[in-house]
């Protein structure tokens, strides 16, 4: 399986104040817990003298009342002052518009001209809009690191700004129970450098590369064969499917399975034969009926869609 990125480790500007508030959160709270348990172990078995000073009125409304009311008031002020600018949705000049919609239980990437699924290949340093979708359930985009979280709501769209600060590769989930194998439906975020986001661009525009030698060529014949193509785009090929992920450069990406799988051959095969099992109630069928061979071609062959 794939490392888990830690939450915490902000990358991008708006996730920062939340880093700063968590820890905030962590720590306060977890003084105060000490603080409470300290006086919960006087006032059962702490010497006569410290239980009297524990009972008087003074110290029951200064700690029981006063300083509740200063902490959760300052709380209250400092995490509204320092969270305000993330609910700001409004456009930024020169934004890159992309549109995720969320499926059941995976992510369709559209850009201005092609189509990817789970993996959110976006520029370092500009900010990007993203239209939030859904026409099935209730999701909700959700990626830690660079501070977004927003519902994907059917028939209603929802706007998130996100700009990553470094380059990397940011774990990404859905945060709203959407039946099924809800907890295996990630993504991730990948912020590249402007010349090679340039270039990755530039690539997936293309129609898939046709396969060179005999095993690609069977690969690319049994897939249509057996009927892949009618859930699965292909650019350039017969296959046209639309239910499922786009598959025109899928070896250009680092996961399959909505980012739960490492992407090799090994893994296409293996996802191929038992999607059922890897991802329990998803929609693709499994094929484990098919011969090995016949389903080594195909995996030989959509790795090799770069
Ligand atoms: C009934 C529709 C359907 C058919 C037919 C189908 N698939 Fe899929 N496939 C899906 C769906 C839906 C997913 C996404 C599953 C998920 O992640 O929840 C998927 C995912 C995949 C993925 C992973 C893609 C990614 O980016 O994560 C691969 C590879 C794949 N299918 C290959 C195949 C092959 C090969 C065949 C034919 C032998 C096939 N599929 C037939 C619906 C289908
Ligand atoms: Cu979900």
């Amino acid at each position: 399986m794939i490392k888990t990125p830690f939450a915490l480790d902000a990358a991008s500007a708006s996730a920062q104040p939340v880093v700063t508030l968590s820890w905030a959160l962590f720590i306060g709270g977890g003084l105060i817990l000490l603080l409470v348990l300290v006086m919960i172990a006087i006032a059962v078995c702490g010497p006569r003298r410290w239980r009297r000073v524990l009972a008087r009125e003074k110290v029951i409304i200064g700690l029981g009342f006063a300083f509740p009311l200063v902490v959760l008031s300052g709380l209250l002020v400092l995490g509204l002052t320092m969270t305000a600018g993330l609910a700001s949705s409004k456009p930024k000049p020169d934004a890159l518009m992309i549109t995720v919609q969320g499926e059941q239980w995976w992510w369709r990437i559209n850009y201005d001209g092609f189509e990817t699924a789970n993996e959110l290949v976006i520029p370092v340093g500009r900010p990007v809009r993203l239209n939030l979708v859904s026409d099935n359930v209730i999701h909700s985009f959700w990626v830690p690191q660079l501070g977004g979280k927003r519902d994907m709501i059917p028939g209603h769209s929802n706007y998130l700004n996100i700009q990553a600060d470094k380059a990397g590769n940011f774990f990404g989930i859905c945060s709203e129970y959407c039946g099924g194998p809800h907890a295996l439906m990630q993504f991730r975020v990948i912020a590249l450098p402007p010349e090679q986001y340039t270039q990755w661009e530039a690539a997936q525009r293309l129609p898939a590369n046709a396969p060179s030698g005999n095993i690609a060529t069977r690969g690319a014949d049994n897939f249509l064969k057996l009927g892949c193509g009618v859930c699965h785009n292909i650019e350039g090929t017969l296959a046209q499917g639309t239910s499922g992920p786009d598959l025109t450069h899928l070896g250009s990406r680092n996961t399959i399975g909505a980012a739960i799988l490492p992407m090799d051959e090994h893994n296409i095969a293996q996802w191929t034969r038992h999607a059922d099992t890897i991802k329990p109630n998803n929609k693709m069928p499994p094929y484990s009926y098919l011969q090995t061979g016949e389903i080594d071609d195909i995996a030989y062959y959509l790795a090799r869609l770069k």
